[in-house]
């Protein structure tokens, strides 16, 4: 049996033991193990070897209703990577939510509803791992490791913390300054490849990369595989619906300033009808170029216009130039209602499932309970792995 390429086949040292506990998660037999003896043993990662697809993973805040901003720059593309070669891994990051205050009376109805959000988007946790966090305690036992190997230096620079942080920065939780490297244990506890994400997390996974890497200097292993921001798809970062240079937010104050996935028809439509804009006709699709991309400088003369364009495009799975022929001189108000319809037509399935799915609560309770158990699987013989890297005493 030969080790690397696409093999199976896995030759093992002194990790035989966190191997034998996760092998029936991966669908492996005892048979398939190989040890190689100790003299050929060096520390490295005995999961990564094991396996034969690529691990995707990412989280969502239950902090408030999810928008179409979490939908088109993330659970859309979470659906789509599930029919391709991943093992796909999706939680609900309640310990990212309590970073700023959560009401514990709204907490739990808000994590089932963000899961009714992806299951209603076609996530289907048959295929996918789906839990919430809290569940799955080896994510903040990790992230206490990584607060130790993270540097001040890295977490000053995020600028998703001085945005959120704003003037007021010494009032903030400590948890919100240190949300990155939560981050990082999020993904690194699963030894994940691939991070799918809207455009705003993208530095927050290359922190993910200096902090493995960092670990695995330290430590003088080949432990954490470095992950990678998977960012796709049309709408990479969709902005307010009241200022085009702001990114559409749960958060946002105004109720107006997004889409949720929970809104009505009617709401969609009144959200687009009041939508921010300006006073010029649709540009033709000679603005898209040969890349399909439009330039940064005709984009920034009109970001409003161009956010609802993407929405649209993205929506109808259209290119740009496509949108842009058929609405070439046209104004807003004949474009508004061109989009609102598409977005009750796109949105209203997705809306009517997640009222469904809310109405059994006890049902989304057992999805996350049976996702958790399958999550420590996983988990928890690569936290142990770890301790042992660090030099904990075994319990
Ligand atoms: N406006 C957006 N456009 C594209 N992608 C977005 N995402 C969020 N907003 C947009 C992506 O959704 C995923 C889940 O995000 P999150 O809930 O973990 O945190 P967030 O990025 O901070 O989202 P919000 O809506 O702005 O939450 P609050 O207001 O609570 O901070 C991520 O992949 C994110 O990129």
């Amino acid at each position: 049996m030969k080790e690397g390429g696409n093999s199976r086949f896995i030759f093992l040292g002194r990790s035989h033991c966190a191997a034998l506990t996760v092998f029936p998660a991966l669908g492996l037999r005892k048979d398939d193990l190989c040890n190689r003896g100790r003299r050929r043993f060096r520390w490295s990662c005995p999961i990564r070897k094991f396996m034969t697809r690529e691990r995707v993973f990412s989280g969502i805040q239950p902090s408030g209703g999810v928008t179409l901003g979490n939908y088109l720059g993330a659970i859309r593309n979470w659906e789509r990577l599930q029919h391709q070669n991943y093992d796909c891994i999706y939680c609900m990051v309640d310990l990212h939510a309590i970073t700023v205050w959560q009401d514990p009376k709204l907490l739990a109805d808000q994590t089932r509803q963000v899961t009714a959000a992806l299951l209603a988007s076609g996530i289907d946790p048959n295929i996918s791992i789906v839990f919430h966090q809290s569940a799955v305690p080896e994510h903040a036992q990790l992230a206490w490791i990584l607060n130790c190997v993270a540097r001040l230096g890295w977490l000053n620079r995020m600028t998703q913390f001085k945005e959120k942080a704003g003037k007021d920065r010494e009032k903030v939780s400590l948890g919100l300054y240190a949300y990155p490297a939560l981050q990082a244990a999020d993904v690194l506890i699963y030894h994940a490849h691939q991070v799918p994400v809207g455009e705003d997390q993208k530095q927050h996974v290359e922190l993910m990369r200096d902090i493995g890497q960092k670990f695995n200097h330290d430590f003088g292993v080949d432990f954490f595989p470095l992950p990678n921001a998977m960012i796709f798809g049309g709408s990479t970062r969709v902005m307010s619906l009241r200022d085009g240079r702001k990114k559409m937010s749960k958060s946002d104050p105004s109720e107006m300033s997004r889409i949720n996935m929970t809104d009505d028809a009617d709401a969609i439509a009144q959200k687009i009808r009041k939508a921010k804009t300006d006073a010029a006709t649709l540009p033709g699709p000679e603005v898209v170029g040969d890349d399909g991309k439009i330039s940064t400088e005709i984009e920034e003369a009109r970001p409003e216009a161009f956010n609802l364009l993407r929405i649209y495009s993205t929506l109808s799975d259209r290119s740009m130039a496509s949108i842009l022929a058929e609405f070439e001189g046209k104004g807003f108000g004949d474009f508004k209602p061109a989009l609102a319809d598409l977005a009750i037509e796109k949105l209203g399935g997705i809306s009517a499932e997640m009222r469904r799915l809310e109405s059994d609560p006890a049902e989304i309770d057992r999805v996350l309970a049976e996702g958790a158990i399958k999550a420590r699987r996983i988990t928890a013989p690569i936290l142990e792995e770890i301790y042992r890297i660090v030099g904990f005493l075994k319990a």
